[in-house]
């Protein structure tokens, strides 16, 4: 059952519209979650523990690779959660949540979706990695250390646009300040947030206060907690 149904228009030449998200508490999959909830889009989340190649081996049938997202739409699988922002916002809401090619802050939009991803999430992924994730004997305290200061130096060469920018690109909330947004979620569950310089942090309040925002933290409680799967993110779990 779709987790929630809104009256929709679907595509031209599609009869019936399910969109299916595999996704793990607060994973990068949540830039998707947030997306369905911003575009109000019918979606049916299934929750998995994290990591799924760990806790789920019949996961790997459907994602060799075993992450998550992995978003389903009718034919199309996708795995990519930048992409699968930008498809979402292309295909089932135009001119809602993307920037236009034709809009001058095009390149822009494109950039800080991507920079989120590539950016400002991969080094955070090795500080969670050898903090965390790690058995006791291969922890790296100085690997953790070296890519958490990386992470906050890159973030700081956001603070002048933001400074005197609500939004990334275009004067206006987009798919770009999602994937900006998750590493900043991120950054916040890892501990960072105290670091962030002040119009980061500014813009971070704004994004965490969008209703869409919040309702995507209830639907992946709610949808773990029906599931039978730990409704804590596994940056908590140590
Ligand atoms: N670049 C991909 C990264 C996907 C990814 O690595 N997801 C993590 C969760 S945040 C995962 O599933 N890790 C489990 C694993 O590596 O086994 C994206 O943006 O979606």
């Amino acid at each position: 059952m779709p987790t929630r149904l809104f009256s929709y228009r679907f595509p031209k030449g599609r009869k019936a519209l399910v969109l299916t998200l595999y996704h793990c508490i607060s994973a990068r999959s949540f830039r998707v979650l947030w997306m369905l909830e911003e575009l109000q889009l019918p979606y049916e989340l299934r929750m998995l523990a994290f990591p799924p190649r760990a806790h789920d081996k019949s996961f790997l049938e459907l994602n060799p690779r075993g992450t998550v997202p992995l978003f389903i739409d009718g034919e199309t699988r996708m795995t990519e959660s930048a992409a699968i922002c930008e498809y979402l916002a292309l295909r089932h809401s135009p001119g809602m949540l993307n920037v236009g090619v034709h809009e001058a802050d095009f390149g822009s939009y494109l950039n800080y979706l991507h920079m989120g991803e590539a950016t400002l999430t991969f080094p955070q992924t090795l500080v969670l990695r050898y903090s965390r994730f790690e058995s006791a004997e291969r922890l790296q305290p100085q690997v953790a250390e070296d890519y958490r200061k990386w992470f906050l130096s890159r973030l700081r060469t956001l603070e002048p646009w933001l400074a005197t920018h609500k939004y990334m690109a275009a004067n206006r909330f987009s798919a770009a300040d999602i994937s900006i947004g998750y590493a900043l979620m991120l950054a916040e569950l890892l501990g960072f947030a105290a670091q962030f310089t002040p119009a980061v942090a500014a813009y971070w309040q704004r994004l965490r206060a969008r209703a869409a925002f919040e309702r995507a933290l209830t639907a992946q409680t709610n949808a773990a907690v029906a599931q039978g799967i730990s409704p804590r993110a596994a940056t908590e779990a140590s």
